[in-house]
């Protein structure tokens, strides 16, 4: 029998998708729910395609669907699949059954491009022939080919609903704490859960021993499980004369200090990344040059303007309450306006009253559909409708010595298209009002 394959979701996963099965002359059907997805023009129109709406017929007579990851796969119309037996997998899945190279996959609830970019920066230096991607933005699909040494995936929490067999060499877990959970309803258990498949399928298991939430459920004799964290595991932290230190079994081997690395988050990331570097063989002297000159990606604490003694920061990937924590934590005693707001996914923003009302030199400017949330935990926060409103007021009160963040703490989708979006507006705004072109 034929199989009958539809995707549903006509993203860049989906699009990535289509275009394996048609190199393997395999005729996908497709769908979206959006009338108008902004990818339709990549279909070729010979592809059975439906808009606007989930087709029932055309999902319970497939036999595979290839699901995005921005679908839940507990939608009322995938579940009805399930229950007659219709198999439901997602695009790094489908990499899975045709990949023989080995797989570096991290996931965690922050620093995950962080700690994919850096690895992949170490491993270039070290001569590998590498791909990444995944979350991080490029579909696994478009990167297969059989001349690599490696592929380091970003993968989420969404990506691994639907994963059944990736062979992963070495997994990370890096923290898990709240986000996304408008699609958890059973809360961050759930989610949990999902992050943990990640070790199911690995030979070695490195995760953040400082975080409870990043534990196997069981650890399995068969597999190798390293340790990472700020106070505890193999790789750790350590403080002396007010210096930081990366330590490993008790040996400091790099002064953090002398890094460009900005944050604690960050050092702990860096363990997380040596763990996997070392673990690979590479030379402890190619790690800690990479590691040393490692400068964030955009969007992340990026330093966009400095005047008259003002810095102006956009953070713009915060996107969860840990994420904001961090960049809280990295301007430690600074004077900060701080930009919070947009969908916060259902997660529960209280966590950040602790640490908003703890300091007296913060102003807070809320924006978005998370707003009243925000005035509700911390009532002396200033509500504005658009960032572009938050700057305008917030420009003519700064002072020599202050610092601008833009680190929202929620998802853009309520007002951008995505964070990038977000933080590109924000840098435009932050030129315009400096009158720089
Ligand atoms: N769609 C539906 N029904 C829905 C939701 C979406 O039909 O319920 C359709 C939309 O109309 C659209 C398409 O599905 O046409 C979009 O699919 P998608 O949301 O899965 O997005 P992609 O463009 O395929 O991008 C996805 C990831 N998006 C999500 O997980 C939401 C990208 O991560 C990832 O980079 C890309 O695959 C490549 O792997 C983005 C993300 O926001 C950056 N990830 C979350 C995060 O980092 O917090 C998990
Ligand atoms: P992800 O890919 O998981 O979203 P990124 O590396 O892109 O992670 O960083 C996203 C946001 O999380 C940024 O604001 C960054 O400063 C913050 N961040 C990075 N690493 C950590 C960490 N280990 N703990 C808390 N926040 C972090």
């Amino acid at each position: 029998m034929k199989k009958k394959i539809l995707i549903i979701g006509l993203g860049i996963t989906g699009i990535s998708c289509v275009n394996f099965l048609l190199k393997k002359k395999i005729i996908p059907s497709v769908m979206d729910k959006c009338i108008n997805p902004k990818l339709i023009e990549k279909i070729p129109s010979y592809i059975p395609c439906h808009l606007g709406s989930y087709k029932k017929d055309w999902i319970l007579n497939s036999n595979l669907i290839i699901l995005s990851p921005g679908i839940s796969i507990f939608n009322n119309f995938l579940l009805e699949a399930q229950q007659k037996g219709i198999e439901i997998i997602g695009d790094i899945e489908l990499f899975a059954r045709y990949n023989t190279t080995p797989v570096i996959a991290i996931t965690g609830t922050n620093g995950k491009s962080t700690v994919t970019n850096m690895i992949s920066k170490i491993m270039k230096k070290n001569n590998f022939n590498i791909s990444i991607g995944g979350n991080i933005g490029y579909p696994v699909l478009d990167l297969l080919s059989f001349t690599k040494d490696f592929y380091i995936l970003e993968i989420s929490s969404f990506q691994l609903e639907t994963i059944k067999q990736l062979n992963i060499y070495i997994a990370v877990i890096l923290n898990i704490s709240q986000d996304h959970m408008d699609r958890y309803p059973l809360g961050i258990k759930q989610y949990r859960n999902f992050k943990l498949r990640i070790y199911k399928h690995s030979s070695i298991c490195i995760y953040n021993s400082d975080d409870k939430l990043c534990y196997p459920h069981y650890f399995s004799p068969k597999k190798k499980y390293i340790t990472f964290g700020k106070v505890s595991g193999k790789y750790k932290l350590c403080y002396y004369k007010n210096n930081i230190y990366l330590q490993i079994n008790n040996k400091k081997i790099l002064n953090f200090n002398k890094t460009k690395l900005i944050g604690i988050h960050n050092y702990v990331n860096a363990l997380a990344v040596l763990a996997v570097t070392d673990t690979l063989k590479i030379s402890k002297k190619i790690s800690l040059q990479e590691i040393t000159n490692y400068l964030n990606m955009n969007h992340i604490l990026q330093i966009i303007h400095v005047e008259n003694g003002v810095t102006w920061i956009n953070d713009s990937k915060s996107t969860n309450i840990n994420s904001t924590k961090a960049a809280l934590k990295y301007l430690d005693k600074k004077k900060i306006w701080l930009l919070l707001g947009g969908y916060d996914k259902n997660c529960e923003l209280y966590l950040l009253k602790k640490y908003l009302q703890k300091r007296d030199n913060i102003n807070i400017y809320c924006f978005g559909i998370s707003s009243k949330k925000i005035l509700s935990i911390y009532p002396k926060a200033i509500l504005v409708k658009t960032i572009y409103q938050g700057i305008k007021k917030i420009i003519k009160l700064v002072k020599f010595g202050d610092f601008v963040l833009l680190s929202p703490a929620c998802s853009s989708i309520d007002q951008f298209k995505n964070f990038k979006h977000r933080g590109n507006e924000f840098i435009r705004l932050v030129k315009k009002f400096h009158n720089i072109e």
